[in-house]
């Protein structure tokens, strides 16, 4: 199978690595660069998750780069959720590397994406799974970048108007809501849209989740340890949160995202039609809205799934945390 060529922006908390560990199993992918933006905790402390997943997965040589650390907008911006613990990863590993810095490449994130979507011009896959802040950053360096993208696939926004930090908005978008509008309105190459509610709807069994993280391989193992404490991984919390809207299930939202740049067969169905980002609103600011009537005359439209197929989906899960290989 011909090789898809992806750049991974990330803010690196625990859903986000098991999304890049299913790019790493990806026989038909080729990830070029891991760029890191804040989110899910501080963009160091996402650096260096990446370098982590990276070596769970045997994987050291896929370069990574620090990118922005907080929105185009606002100072009073909450900085992280606890969702996934202070340090993104569940806060229970340890052994911090005191020479992280030096693993990361020297040049800014924003440049290399800039850079490898030039040198490899239409063909890289973008697959983004924190703010956006990164993307709208690269099309005010350079306006063609967009151009340049083979396809966009980002986790984020909502279509029915539920939210996970706020009520009306989806976090990725909520954190950084302008970086969301500029690339929604300005990057015309194809995009797919994974969001919140998309996830939530296609959730797996907490059954399936158990048997996942048991597999007897390191990176099961360290993604059994890092949800062990967290409650986004803990069937009782939720029980207040997402299952009030959804019921109970097993959601790893990026991988959604992730599974759908690796295999276009894992969405079963998605509306095609314009969108737009709300940046006002004293509830909805970060919401995403779907324009299915064209009322607000624009000329480009994404994909925003909506149907999963499960199953594989699940599947796809299920080989990412079979590594590393022994070859
Ligand atoms: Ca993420």
């Amino acid at each position: 199978m011909a090789n898809k060529l992806v750049i991974i922006d990330t803010d690196c908390g625990i859903d986000d690595a098991q999304a890049i560990m299913m790019a790493l199993a990806a026989p038909n992918l080729e990830v070029l660069a891991v760029t890191c933006v804040f989110g899910n905790a501080t963009v160091e402390n996402v650096c260096q998750n990446i370098l982590r997943v990276l070596s769970v997965c045997d994987r050291q040589g896929i370069p990574v780069f620090q990118g922005s650390a907080g929105p185009l907008v606002g100072v009073n911006w909450s900085p992280f959720s606890d969702h996934f613990g202070g340090d993104g990863l569940g806060d229970v590993l340890e052994d911090k590397d005191p020479q992280w810095k030096e693993k990361i490449q020297q040049e800014h994130a924003v440049n290399a994406m800039i850079r490898l979507a030039s040198k490899y011009e239409n063909q890289v896959s973008l697959v983004a799974l924190g703010p956006l802040t990164n993307l709208a950053l690269a099309i005010r360096l350079d306006p063609r970048f967009p151009q340049k993208l083979g396809e966009l696939f980002i986790m984020g926004g909502n279509m029915e108007g539920k939210g996970n930090v706020t009520v009306c908005a989806e976090f990725n978008f909520a954190m950084d809501p302008e970086s969301a509008y500029v690339v929604l309105e300005e990057f015309i190459c194809p995009t797919y849209l994974t969001t919140w509610e998309y996830c939530c709807r296609n959730a797996l069994t907490w059954e399936f989740f158990e048997e996942l993280v048991n597999q007897d391989f390191p990176a099961a193992r360290f993604m059994k340890a890092v949800t062990s404490k967290c409650w986004a991984y803990s069937k009782e919390a939720m029980k207040n949160k997402r299952d009030v809207y959804f019921g109970p299930g097993f959601v790893s939202y990026d991988s959604y995202a992730m599974a759908a740049c690796v295999d276009g067969s894992t969405v079963l169905e998605s509306i095609e039609c314009p969108v737009r980002v709300e940046l006002q609103g004293s509830m909805s600011r970060g919401m995403l809205v779907l324009d299915r009537t064209k009322s607000l005359k624009k000329s480009h439209a994404v994909r925003v799934m909506s149907k999963c197929n499960v199953k594989k989906f699940g599947r796809l899960l299920m080989e990412s945390l079979k590594q590393p290989w022994r070859k």
